[in-house]
């Protein structure tokens, strides 16, 4: 066993000096304040002595520890096994970035390189981040500084992803808005937060129909909430009868249409949607719920696609981390979010989506440390609180 002696000026800096200079398989036998030679005259003087062993002959010629694996021999398995996971991760990354690497001109701006590799990070695709480097580059052009590229690269963000306000309603005209989706995506509940922000906020006559006869209970389901909020309500079961229910409300400048959760995997789906819907004077509405895989996003909307949704509604966007999924499908498609819905109550879970929130939280995707209820509202915010 070799012995060295370190003396410092506090206990934390002289056994990071030990660590740093014997490594990990370093002893410490002793420690000791002590007052220093020549220190008699101040009594408050103090230094700290530490007494470290090592193995014998594990300290190279210049008394530092061998580099490389060497270091990592008094590890535990346990932080082996993390320092090679770390290791693959790290390789895996430099492969990905080389694979994909931010344009030569973009160098030239850290801040908005930077935040391309955030996009990545994130999970936008390349197709996404293509567009955005499009949209970015004539808006760097005369940027000073750091803060102005970020600024710079924002705002690319916010245009990057669509948005659209509401329900599309013609101007001054009645809205005939259909939720349609898969089984279980928050038709019903967001069928009842926008009736009562219709009826209630925006005082419009508002009317119900269901037509999900399906599942046990649907109507019901529509027919009770219509009696507490006080709305009519009408059940369908086909394209004719739907009609009919139509012409029953026609008073109603709002008709709100619960549709039964269909199956996108269901053969002839879009055939089934198109005689159901096609060509009825109504704006569909596609609910898709946020927590779902892309490739299950990419399906439901290749499904739905027949009846032509005018705009996306992002569902259970609370019980979710990562929203790019949804992104990169909707960018794809080109295809704008109207609502998100952050949660279960009615009304009060229910936001008109706007691009600075949903660049909010493509910023916040794939970050664990993102609490959703805490996530900041702009997503200038974002960047501001990023590490
Ligand atoms: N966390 C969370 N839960 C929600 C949200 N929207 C709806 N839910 C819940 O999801 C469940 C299903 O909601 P529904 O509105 O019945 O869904 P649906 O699409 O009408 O279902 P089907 O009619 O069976 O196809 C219910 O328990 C809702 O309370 C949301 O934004 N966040
Ligand atoms: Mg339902």
């Amino acid at each position: 066993m070799e012995l060295r002696t370190f003396v410092g000026p506090d206990l934390k800096e002289t056994l990071a000096r030990v660590k740093r200079e014997l490594g990990p398989e370093a002893v410490i036998l002793s420690t000791q304040s002590r007052r220093p030679a020549g220190g008699r005259h101040n009594w408050r003087l103090r230094e700290i002595e530490v007494v470290a062993a090592v193995p014998p002959g594990s300290l190279p010629e210049s008394g530092r520890p061998p580099e490389g694996d060497h270091s990592r021999e008094g590890l535990s398995p346990l932080l082996s096994a993390l320092h090679q996971e770390l290791r693959e991760v790290k390789s895996l990354l430099s492969r990905r970035l080389a694979e994909d690497p931010a344009p030569a001109w973009l160098q030239a701006y850290p801040e908005a390189a930077a935040f391309f590799h955030r996009l990545a990070a994130a999970g936008l695709s390349a197709l996404v981040r293509g567009r955005w480097l499009a949209q970015v580059r004539p808006l760097l052009k005369g940027t000073r500084g750091p803060e102005q590229e970020q600024q710079a690269a924002l705002q690319a963000l916010r245009r990057l992803v669509p948005v659209s306000p509401g329900e599309s309603a013609p101007p001054g005209g009645p809205r005939r808005v259909v939720l349609v989706g898969a089984s279980g995506v928050g038709k019903t509940t967001t069928l009842a937060k926008l009736a009562i922000k219709a009826a209630l906020v925006e005082g419009r006559r508002v009317g119900l129909i269901s037509l999900d006869q399906e599942r046990l209970g649907a109507v019901e389901q529509v027919g009770s909430f219509a009696r507490l909020a006080g709305l009519p309500c009408q059940a369908a079961t086909d394209r004719q009868e739907l009609l009919r229910c139509l012409e029953t409300l026609k008073d109603c400048e709002d008709i709100f249409i619960d549709t039964p959760g269909f199956n996108p995997c269901r053969p002839g789906l879009g055939e089934h949607l198109r005689r159901l819907l096609g060509g009825l004077p109504v704006v569909c509405h596609l609910l898709l719920p946020a927590p779902a895989s892309e490739a299950h996003l990419a399906l439901t909307l290749q499904a739905f696609a027949t009846v032509s949704p005018a705009t996306v509604i992002l569902t259970k966007v609370d019980e979710t981390q990562e929203v790019t999924g949804c992104v990169n499908q909707l960018c794809h498609r080109n295809l704008p979010v109207s609502y998100l819905t952050t949660g279960p109550r009615v009304p009060e879970d229910l936001e008109p989506a706007s691009a600075s929130r949903l660049a909010a939280l493509v910023l916040t995707s794939r970050r664990p440390e993102a609490i959703w209820s805490r996530v900041p509202p702009s997503c200038e915010e974002v960047v501001l609180h990023a590490d």
